[in-house]
């Protein structure tokens, strides 16, 4: 069957599997260009609702930053998702700190890390972006700015997450972990409580009708993190990289890992040497193995990619990950290669 064809079979039959509210993964593979058609790519399959937001942006013509500064806001104010902004899981001390980044066309970009109380980083990270004379604020600093220009502090820590904390407490035991088969128990197929679940961090990139790109990335970190402790998530080049001329790039896993090989930079710097977003991904991850073979069976990262050309890719250490997309021609969610 033509590439072409497989293709077109998959989007309907992923269309079909989300309208039938049903999760639905395509066959592994690489993607066709949407050239010169806006699309928006998420790490982690719920984030299909977030690119549904983003896609209202695009879709009317309007700008890629935009579109993923209302995409994430998705995740950020959703209470189940234990992984970013309301409801996301604590550091050790019961705290919900926030980390978040965004980067435009032009390089510009804001970021804010270790920030409380706030529903929204990301719209914290946009005004730094917009307002200041720098790129990030962390902390006390961070919370202070947001005040200070209208935001709402807010309790984010929701009973289901303080009670997982409670019951993380008995143990203490950090395990950055992030692959859902490590919570599983296999016998029964059910999550194992009391277990971290690290997923959905969301990552979000995309292009608009006029062609350019930008990006948003935002996350309560990793479960139980030291506090301070700050991931990769809001460091440009780490967990996001916009280079208009060449592609986007963001990252989802243990930020740690990712943080060492400035991990989106890296995969837009391949894509400018001529790599296809999947090989620049794969070849991101397979950086991440060399640096630490052992270390890096024991944990998740996934990067996305998008290049110019509106042709985008995935690529994960390990194989839960997925990616959702959105354009005028599919929505759906993809199952990632990885390499192990
Ligand atoms: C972090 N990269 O704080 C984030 C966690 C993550 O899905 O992506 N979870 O290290």
């Amino acid at each position: 069957m033509s590439s072409r064809r497989k293709f077109l079979q998959n989007s309907a039959l992923g269309s079909a599997g989300l309208l039938l509210g049903k999760k639905f993964y395509s066959e592994q593979g690489i993607y066709e260009s949407v050239n010169g058609q806006p699309v928006v790519i998420s790490t982690w399959a719920p984030n299909v609702k977030a690119n549904a937001d983003a896609w209202k942006v695009l879709s009317k013509g309007g700008s890629a930053l935009d579109a993923v500064h209302m995409g994430v806001q998705v995740p950020e104010a959703d209470p189940e998702d234990q992984s970013v902004g309301y409801g996301g899981l604590p550091d050790r001390d019961g705290r919900v700190t926030l980390d978040s980044c965004i980067m435009d066309e032009k390089g510009n970009c804001g970021s804010v890390m270790c920030l409380e109380h706030i529903m929204h980083p990301i719209s914290v990270a946009r005004l730094v972006m917009e307002k200041t004379p720098h790129i990030i604020l962390v902390g006390q600093g961070a919370l202070r700015f947001a005040l200070e220009n209208g935001f709402k502090k807010e309790n984010l820590l929701t009973p289901s997450s303080e009670k997982a904390w409670r019951e993380w407490l008995k143990t203490s035991k950090y395990d950055p972990m992030v692959t859902p088969e490590a919570l599983m128990d296999k016998k029964k197929q059910q999550a194992v409580p009391g277990q971290l679940n690290n997923h959905d961090t969301i990552g979000m990139v995309a292009m608009d009708a006029s062609g350019n790109l930008s990006g948003a990335c935002t996350t309560s970190g990793l479960a139980y993190k030291m506090h301070g402790r700050v991931g990769d998530s809001p460091v440009i080049g780490g967990g996001l990289f916009v280079d208009n001329e060449v592609g986007a790039a963001t990252a989802t896993g243990v930020g740690e890992e990712v943080i060492r090989i400035v991990g989106s930079h890296l995969v837009v710097e391949l894509m400018r040497q001529g790599l296809k977003p999947e090989a620049a991904c794969k070849a991101a991850v397979e950086r991440i193995i060399r640096k630490n073979p052992d270390r890096a069976k024991t944990l998740q990262v996934g990067f996305i990619a998008l290049n110019k050309k509106g042709e985008y890719g995935a690529y994960s250490l390990q194989k839960d990950f997925t990616m959702a997309v959105k354009s005028n021609k599919e929505e759906k969610v993809y199952q990632v290669k990885s390499v192990f």
